[in-house]
């Protein structure tokens, strides 16, 4: 464990890139506007019960209306326009002259709602071709100013949430019984969605190879939601469950992109209903990554479950790797809650993910795409004391310590880092109730941004 006191840009190799991350549906609102059809988002978030506040990201910080005045506020390399939308165009045409360098999502949840219609989106593998097609037609278009993209924001987030548990959309699921849930089969659906985004990141990552490789430059990545898992004891039983977590999160993705298979334990807890990946699939697979983005925010424990080991219950995809993950172990929690309650503050988790990249992966080149943490929205909390977010600072500190003694002491190729979030925004089904920005937004008048102490602080780790 490092804890440096103070964190500075030397802390860093030479080309280090910090920024902040967003997304589109988080932050434009303006839902309804410039020929948007709907997404299935829209759609999720007007069901009943859906948003903890009851709310909507119909309009959420105005982004699509006010982005050039944030570009021009912004002008350090504060962050990352992961949006790719409407008005990209114009966004793009901004940033180089604000000297930002845009790291560009293609796909952060917000399918198009007519594709989910007509062919159950994600699940279909018309998805793979349409993903491709439209990865081709942003390349071609943008490819000369975005020269880093990243094809998903989170699969195995997505494909849980959306087809098992039921709380990200589309909302399928079955085993599990949501009162408002759409059908669908949770212990089959997330893992052929998953199998389709795999293919379809294949797809783009081919595609650009061929067509726009030579003339752009460009890399291409994935973002994967990446929590560390650490083992609950010391008996072989849970140093096998924790492995088993990492194999059904990263492994899941990473391993037939570097090894042409999935995980040997999701093979052997999933059997037949485990898509199959062809030598063909495999070969188009491996190798298909410039670089790995990591979503990382927090750490587990994760211990064995002797229940579902045995098989005795349900199938369903969140307990098939049977393992149960806890944040505490005999009464003492494994970090400091956030505002979240799946978000517990454990800096040196980012040192051990990091160094579990390069140990099982080869050491490949990565980038940690999200890392933040949120504070409560709280109606009667005095702006001062909102503004005053010394545990975002100290969060980002011992994170970015332990970050750099992955770099400078495991010899890990991290290449930068980007703090969730540059604003308050739309926290999907936490709605407006919590607040991951660097900036306050003033959700009651005129959604006017104000920097938090941290924006100071990491301008001062910049400089
Ligand atoms: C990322 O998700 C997203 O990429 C980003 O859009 C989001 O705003 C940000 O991080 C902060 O959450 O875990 O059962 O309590 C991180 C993963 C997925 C964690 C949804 C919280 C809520 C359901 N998040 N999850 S649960």
């Amino acid at each position: 464990v490092v804890n440096a006191e103070v964190i500075s840009r030397g802390g860093f190799p030479n080309g280090f890139t910090f920024g902040t991350a967003s997304s589109a549906y988080q932050f434009e609102g303006a839902v309804n506007e410039g020929n948007k059809g709907d997404s299935i988002w829209d759609t999720f978030t007007r069901r009943p019960g859906r948003i903890m506040d009851f709310s909507n990201a119909d309009t959420t910080v105005d982004q699509y209306h006010r982005f050039k005045v944030t570009i021009k506020e912004a002008s350090y390399e504060l962050r990352k326009l992961d949006i790719l939308s409407r008005k990209l165009r114009t966004h793009l045409r901004c940033l180089p002259l604000s000297g930002i360098k845009p790291y560009a999502t293609l796909y952060h949840w917000d399918l198009p709602q007519a594709l989910e219609d007509r062919y159950n989106g994600w699940l279909s593998k018309q998805s793979i071709e349409d993903f491709e097609r439209y990865a081709y037609t942003c390349f071609k278009t943008f490819g000369d100013r975005v020269k880093y993209w990243i094809t998903f924001n989170e699969p195995h987030g997505f494909s849980l949430q959306g087809y098992d548990t039921g709380l990200q959309a589309p909302g399928r699921c079955s085993i599990i019984a949501h009162m408002f849930c759409r059908k669908g089969k949770s212990s089959t659906e997330p893992y052929i969605v998953a199998h389709n985004i795999l293919l379809a990141h294949g797809a783009a990552f081919q595609t650009y190879q061929i067509h726009f490789k030579d003339r752009q430059g460009g890399l291409i990545g994935i973002a994967l939601d990446a929590k560390w898992y650490e083992s609950f004891s010391h008996k072989d039983e849970d140093t096998d469950a924790a492995q088993r977590a990492l194999d059904f999160s990263l492994g899941w993705f990473l391993d037939p992109l570097f090894f042409g298979k999935y995980p040997l334990s999701m093979q052997t807890l999933i059997g037949q209903r485990l898509p199959e990946i062809t030598p063909e699939m495999s070969q188009r697979l491996v190798g298909s990554v410039d670089f790995i983005g990591l979503n990382h925010y927090t750490t587990l424990y994760a211990r064995n479950d002797r229940i579902r080991i045995r098989k005795l219950v349900l199938q369903d995809a969140s307990s098939d790797s049977a393992v149960i993950t806890t944040s505490s172990r005999g009464g003492v929690v494994i970090g400091k809650k956030a505002a979240s309650n799946w978000l517990h503050i454990v800096p040196w988790g980012i040192r051990k993910l990091a160094r579990y990249v390069k140990d099982i992966y080869g050491n490949p080149p990565v980038i940690i795409t999200e890392n933040g943490m949120d504070d409560p929205n709280r109606p009667f909390m005095s702006l001062n004391t909102a503004l005053q977010d010394d545990k975002r600072i100290r969060y980002h500190r011992d994170y970015l310590s332990n970050l750099s003694a992955a770099i400078r002491i495991d010899g890990c190729d991290v290449r930068g880092y980007f703090i969730w979030s540059l604003l308050d925004n739309w926290e999907w089904n936490s709605g407006y109730t919590v607040r991951f920005g660097l900036y306050y937004v003033d959700y009651r008048n005129n959604l006017t941004r104000i920097p938090k102490a941290s924006v100071q602080w990491f301008k001062d780790v910049l400089r």
